[in-house]
């Protein structure tokens, strides 16, 4: 069997552990989310890419969920002390090596997705990761800070702002230029089931779509789509998904994301129990819906969502 999923950072990596354990003998490729990326010190800094590396192959920091483990920070602090920054942005000493090589490797001429795969070398992650795209997308938040409308880099909202202020738009600036990576589009037309896990539905698997060709090759694969929700008790489980919800005009509530998703992409739906009062109207959407814990506590409880998940797929083939 050949599962393709689409992931963020932190929601996608979690899911795809209880993934391989769910589906041991099956053949994952995960897209990957390069909207977040950003350029600090000259280097090429991917962050969903790298939480899904570091956390399938055993380096992440596990309470933080991004970053490597028992990182240290001496060159942050080095650079601080030159009046180099931005300060706001923790990267680690571990981490830079990571940026390095990427960035290096760039330079040298290769795309992004053989660097990707270069550095997989070294993490065996159990999975074939491929970025979105090897083109430059960045997404943009539009704010309003004392008065003044600006667009500022996601990670600038995030990080930085603590995404405080409210966001008026989400922009995936370079998106409609940008073409899948390859194997990309045959990745998914060779899969049997395409997984959204509980990753942020507007700058995490939005921004996927939003890449020319890939909303079109999962439509028309023919195969089951399923996904599971990251709103949990109409909230974000972690993170920011309500804030960016409302830039795009959508309820933060299980049932408006499978719908803003909609049921010509989307086959099957998860919520949690807590949210089982929506199952009726995400039916009624045409998108089959169940209700099962979908709190990701720790391995088993991801394996088994990662079960239900294909079951549900089974049921919607
Ligand atoms: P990011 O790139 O690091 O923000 O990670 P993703 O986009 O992959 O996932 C972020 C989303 O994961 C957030 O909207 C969270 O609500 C969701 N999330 C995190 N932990 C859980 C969990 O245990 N259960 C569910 N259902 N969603 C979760
Ligand atoms: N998140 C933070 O909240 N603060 C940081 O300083 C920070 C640094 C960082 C460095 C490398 C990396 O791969 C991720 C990092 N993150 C940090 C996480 C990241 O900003 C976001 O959680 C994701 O991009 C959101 O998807
Ligand atoms: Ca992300």
């Amino acid at each position: 069997m050949r599962i393709v999923v689409l992931a963020g950072g932190i929601g996608g990596a979690r899911f795809l552990r209880g993934l391989k354990q769910a589906a041991p003998d099956t053949d994952i490729t995960v897209i990957g989310n390069t909207g977040d990326d950003i350029h600090l010190f000259g280097l090429k800094v991917c962050p969903d890419l790298d939480t899904v590396m570091y956390t399938l192959g055993g380096g992440i920091n596990e309470e933080q969920g991004w970053g490597r483990a028992e990182e240290t920070f001496h060159l942050k602090e080095e650079l601080a002390a030159y009046g180099v920054g931005p300060e706001w942005f923790g990267l680690g000493d571990r981490d830079f090596a990571t940026h390095i090589v990427r960035t290096q490797m760039i330079g040298a001429g290769y795309p992004l997705s053989a660097v990707t795969e270069a550095l997989c070398d070294r993490w065996q992650p159990g999975v074939r990761l491929i970025p979105m795209t090897d083109d430059r997308v960045e997404t943009h938040v539009a704010v309003e800070v004392d008065g003044e409308r600006k667009a500022v880099h996601f990670q600038e909202y995030w990080v930085r702002l603590r995404a405080s202020v409210p966001a008026e738009a989400v922009l995936p600036v370079g998106a409609d230029q940008a073409k899948p990576a390859p194997g990309v589009l045959e990745a998914i037309a060779e899969a049997d089931l395409v997984l959204f896990p509980p990753s942020n539905p507007v700058v995490s698997i939005g921004t996927i779509l939003a890449v020319p060709g890939i909303r079109e090759a999962i439509a028309d694969a023919g195969v089951p789509v399923v996904g599971l929700s990251p709103i949990v008790g109409d909230a974000p489980v972690r993170g920011m998904a309500d804030k960016v919800l409302a830039a795009v005009g959508v309820e933060s509530t299980a049932a408006a994301v499978a719908e803003h998703y909609g049921s010509g992409l989307l086959d099957g739906w998860l919520v949690d129990t807590v949210d089982a009062s929506v199952v009726e109207r995400v039916e009624s959407a045409g998108i089959r819906c169940r209700a099962v814990p979908l709190m990701m506590t720790d391995l088993d409880a991801t394996t088994r969502m990662a079960q239900e998940a294909l079951t549900l797929a089974q049921e919607v083939r």
